[in-house]
């Protein structure tokens, strides 16, 4: 298993729509351990493949509360079948979007369908934060973040404070003399 380097906004490949799974192989089985690793590493609850640079249609979650045994969740080509009615708010941050929080209203409860890791159909009904982290995930395959959720002047602020820390950090990697290759993200 590997760590993979996560992507920051505002960064183009966050913002595409992924691409299908056409078969859970044991390439996509081996990108979803590399996710839960690097997933559990950051740490985080959740993590989608464009996160990582990869536009395809895969994502892990765990979202098993501090004490619980570990329930982590491999799922390719997760989609939406039905939402609920009434919503719920959620305070979200994002990985790709470091030391930001921001409420977010979803629906309170989904039913998600998806292939598992070894490509066999599975439905899942969620609800609370499950449910949240879902949604947030599925975002992400279509190039979507929780500050596309949020109004315009609070996401450009937010966006804003992202690229003055991207222009900090590429100032001093540039002062310590290091190579393009080096640096993990790119505007
Ligand atoms: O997709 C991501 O960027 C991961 C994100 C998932 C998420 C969080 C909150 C609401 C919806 C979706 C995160 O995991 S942010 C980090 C986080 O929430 C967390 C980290 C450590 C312990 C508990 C939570
Ligand atoms: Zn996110």
């Amino acid at each position: 298993m590997a760590q993979l380097p996560i992507l920051t906004a505002p960064d183009p490949r966050l913002k595409k729509k992924a691409k299908p799974v056409d078969k859970v192989d044991d390439g996509v089985r081996k990108l979803m351990a590399d996710m839960l690793e690097t997933m559990y590493a950051a740490p985080g609850i959740g993590l989608a493949a464009p996160q990582v640079g990869v536009s395809q249609r895969v994502i892990v979650l765990d979202v098993a509360r501090e004490g619980e045994p570990p329930a982590p969740m491999k799922l390719a080509n997760p989609e939406i079948v039905w939402a609920s009615d009434d919503d719920n708010t959620y305070e979200e941050g994002c990985l790709s979007v470091p030391e930001h929080y921001a409420e977010v209203v979803r629906p309170r409860a989904v039913k998600v369908r998806c292939l598992d890791e070894t490509g066999a159909a599975r439905e899942i009904e969620a609800e609370g934060l499950l449910a949240t982290c879902l949604q947030h995930e599925i975002d992400h395959l279509d190039g979507i973040l929780f500050l596309d959720h949020l109004s315009s002047l609070k996401r450009n602020m937010i966006l804003r404070k992202l690229l003055k820390e991207k222009k900090r950090g590429d100032d001093k990697d540039a002062k310590d003399d290091k190579p393009a290759d080096a640096q993990q993200h790119t505007l």
